[in-house]
């Protein structure tokens, strides 16, 4: 009986050692902060009005089809270039204050936007 329950408090002992451990690797394991960049998807039927800080990044990430993304008016100005390439990627660090409007030139009814830079 003695026996048997010092093998019970080992048993509780080692459970409680791998639970403590296990917790620690979540924590570690905790994801990279993403604050700073905006991700966007950037296919037919996507417009967005977007509203950032100085300094922050948006990243557009091609869907299906042939698309472009061109700043069209505003502070800041920037050119994807064409890409038909499924999950092609666009990034740009915008750091002036004000209002850019931008379009997918092909989509233009369907595939625009605007981003605004805040203090
Ligand atoms: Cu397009």
């Amino acid at each position: 009986m003695h026996i048997k329950s010092f093998t019970y408090k080992i048993f509780f002992l080692i459970i409680l050692i791998i639970c403590s451990c296990s917790k620690e690797n979540i924590n570690e394991s905790e994801p990279v902060n993403h604050d700073l960049d905006y991700n966007l998807a950037w296919h037919s039927g996507t417009s967005y009005d977007t509203t950032i800080q100085v300094g922050q990044t948006i990243i557009w990430t091609w869907g299906g089809g042939t698309h472009n993304l061109r700043s069209t008016g505003g502070v800041e100005t920037f050119d994807s270039g064409y890409s038909s390439t499924y999950g092609f990627s666009f990034s740009h660090t915008f750091t002036v204050v004000g209002t850019t409007t931008y379009v997918c030139d092909p989509h233009e009814s369907h595939m625009y936007g605007s981003v605004t830079v805040i203090e």
